[in-house]
């Protein structure tokens, strides 16, 4: 099976948790995080560790950008959530890891679930042609410009946005955005599936061709993940204290 994860943020109790509801079997099944799956939360040291583990992969979310650019030196202090993992013998190779994630891809359609593009935050109502997007976004060499580069930024970071791409800094429920900003998938005018992440504010929603999983587990909310072939989801309620 093929299972996409959304935001984790380093509640790595709950990623186990999920991994053992849905018994993934590394040597069967694949996982793909929607990105974030750092900083905020308890453990993102831990939550790395489980990831590399059973040999998930992962989009680049804004707090993997934030944490890569701490590390650099381009950004001064790096998150308090974050010390432990910049503290590990081995920090270098989890970056690195990190730094290596794509923006955009392209899941094709498996087992009867339908195909589906998956992003951590949104796209672009400007964006038409995803696979030369996509080929060109993840091809290029991922530096620190690249990390703070116009596609990047926006596919990692948007909720709302005008029609003409203009995002707005906004981090509240879908319906706060007032016109001339809308929910960037509301100009969404492809014909394929995306599954995004990003919006605890939002939770988990459905439509027709997006849907979103970051349903807020860092706030008391729950872990959601989505199984491809079954078109199933799974969602995890947040373990306290
Ligand atoms: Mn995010």
């Amino acid at each position: 099976m093929r299972w996409v994860v959304g935001d984790i943020q380093g509640c790595a109790r709950e990623f186990e948790k999920l991994l053992s509801v849905i018994r993934f079997d590394p040597k069967l099944d694949r996982l793909w995080c929607l990105g974030d799956l750092i900083n905020r939360g308890p453990d993102s040291l831990a939550t790395l560790r489980i990831w590399l583990d059973i040999g998930g992969r992962s989009l680049l979310g804004n707090h993997e950008i934030h944490a890569l650019l701490a590390y650099s030196g381009v950004r001064p202090e790096p998150p308090k959530s974050l010390r432990a993992l910049f503290a590990a013998p081995d920090v270098d190779e989890l970056m690195a890891r990190l730094r290596a994630c794509p923006v955009l891809v392209h899941l094709p359609p498996s087992g009867g679930g339908p195909g589906a593009w998956i992003v951590h935050a949104g796209l672009n109502p400007a964006w038409n042609d995803l696979p030369a997007l996509a080929r060109r976004l993840n091809a290029e060499p991922h530096d620190d410009a690249w990390l703070q580069s116009g596609g990047v930024r926006f596919a990692t970071s948007v909720r709302c946005c005008t029609a003409e791409g203009l995002p707005l800094k906004y981090s509240g429920p879908p319906a706060g955005c007032t016109p001339p900003y809308q929910p960037w998938d509301s100009f969404y005018r492809g014909n394929a599936l995306v599954v995004h992440g990003h919006w605890a504010a939002r939770g988990f929603y459905r439509n027709r061709l997006t849907m979103g999983l970051d349903s807020g587990c860092v706030y008391g909310g729950e872990l959601t993940a989505w199984c491809q072939e079954e078109d199933r989801l799974v969602r995890i309620p947040a373990i306290s204290g």
